[in-house]
């Protein structure tokens, strides 16, 4: 399918598939295994400006929006959904910052952020507040011309390794959610370490830790909107980074189904190579057609995103979805057209299978997914009456 794609998005989508090919495929078994943080990738990464492709030039990038971000994502999503976690989350932690920074804080930290020379994690999880965001717990106590932090937040992509946070915390307790606010918070700032690196099942290359706040000191002017704004901020962010899950499941899925296309011409069972046989040829059929729905659903998202569109929280779920949803069909697919070989540390697609289950479940569940499309649903239906 041709998604007419300018000269420089096709730029763009052949420097990341090549950073793919080259740097991340030979090495993405390895970086599971030892459960690694792709730090070398991350500096060619930066080297080749992909880190500032949706950061305004004024600001060191390249004035790119969504789009561009979703095909490079892509890109390195069929490789390593760990080294593509590791991109993504960068910009998911970049989102609160560009959407409501002031010219000050957006001038004090996207040029690094654009460069590559720091990296940046979104905390807003803690222990009890998953799915129910408005239920977190983490004070921000202003205290004379500082906020002072206190609680612990889970799982936290990039944690440990990012130079820069973007933090959601409660600066009026009694109000929930409403009483919630968004800050930065930067790595060796007294009173804030990491918990334990996780062990997880899957995208192992990526780094997730716990933030710990203990009395952190951070200053007054490292709020980012006003106080009260921390939940809307969250969700704006989200609606901006959901859409970049929705790339990462077309490429993972996209990975998968390469490698089951070219094993399937391969192996030969019955006197002939598999893909001969009716049963695999309606299965990759069924996985093509799957990949290219979400693909034009997740690049026309991020167009839409990207036009200035306002509200986008509805077709940014849609997106994110349907992509990763589709992704966990096609890379369990991929490993039965594969076999018993598909089961095999051997060959990549069972590391796919297991690194695809994480995007049905970070950036909000597919269930609070379909909870906020019929939000959106109801609260149109209600306005066309
Ligand atoms: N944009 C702007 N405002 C939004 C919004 C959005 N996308 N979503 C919600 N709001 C507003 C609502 O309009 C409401 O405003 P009022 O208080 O003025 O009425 C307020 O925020 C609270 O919204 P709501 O009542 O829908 O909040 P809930 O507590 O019911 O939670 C969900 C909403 C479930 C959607 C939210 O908690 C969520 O997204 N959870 C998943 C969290 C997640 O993705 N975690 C992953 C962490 S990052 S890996």
């Amino acid at each position: 399918m041709d998604y007419f794609l300018s000269e420089e998005q096709v730029m763009i989508k052949e420097l990341a598939r090549q950073i793919a090919v080259e740097k991340v495929v030979p090495v993405r078994q390895e970086l599971d295994e030892k459960e690694e943080f792709p730090w070398d990738i991350m500096r060619v990464l930066a080297s080749s400006d992909l880190f500032g492709l949706f950061i305004p030039e004024e600001f060191g990038g390249f004035g790119k929006g969504s789009f561009e971000l979703a095909i490079a994502v892509e890109e390195l999503s069929a490789a390593c959904l760990g080294v593509s976690t590791t991109y993504a989350a960068n910009a998911l932690g970049t989102y609160p910052i560009l959407l409501f920074g002031t010219p000050e804080q957006k001038k004090r930290y996207l040029p690094d952020i654009a460069a590559g020379r720091k990296l940046v994690a979104f905390g807003l999880t803690e222990a009890n507040a998953g799915s129910d965001a408005g239920g977190i717990q983490t004070t921000a106590r202003p205290e004379g011309d500082h906020y002072v932090l206190n609680g612990t937040k889970q799982w936290i992509t990039n944690g440990g390794e990012a130079e820069i946070y973007t933090v959601i915390a409660l600066t009026d307790k009694a109000k929930g959610a409403r009483g919630a606010s968004a800050f930065i918070v930067e790595k060796g700032a007294a009173g804030f370490s990491f918990g334990k690196k996780e062990k997880k099942m899957g995208i192992r290359a990526s780094a997730t830790r716990e933030l710990v706040f203990e009395d952190c000191r951070i200053p007054r002017e490292n709020i980012l909107g006003r106080e009260g704004m921390g939940f809307i901020v969250a969700m704006k962010t989200l609606d901006s980074s959901r859409v970049g899950v929705g790339a990462q499941g077309v490429g993972v899925a996209q990975g998968a189904f390469d490698e089951a296309v070219k094993f399937a011409r391969s192996r030969v069972q019955f006197g002939h190579p598999i893909i001969g046989f009716q049963a695999i040829q309606h299965m990759l059929a069924d996985m093509a057609t799957d990949i290219e729905a979400a693909r034009a659903l997740v690049y026309q998202t991020a167009r839409f995103i990207d036009s200035g569109a306002k509200d986008v929280t509805k077709a940014s779920a849609m997106a994110k979805l349907f992509a990763t949803d589709m992704a966990m069909r096609v890379t369990t697919n991929a490993l039965q057209v594969m076999g018993g070989s598909g089961y095999m540390r051997e060959y990549p697609v069972e590391k796919m299978m297991r690194d695809a289950k994480i995007l049905q479940i970070y950036e909000g569940t597919n269930q609070i997914q379909r909870n906020v499309i019929a939000q959106n649903l109801i609260k149109e239906a209600a306005k066309a009456k």
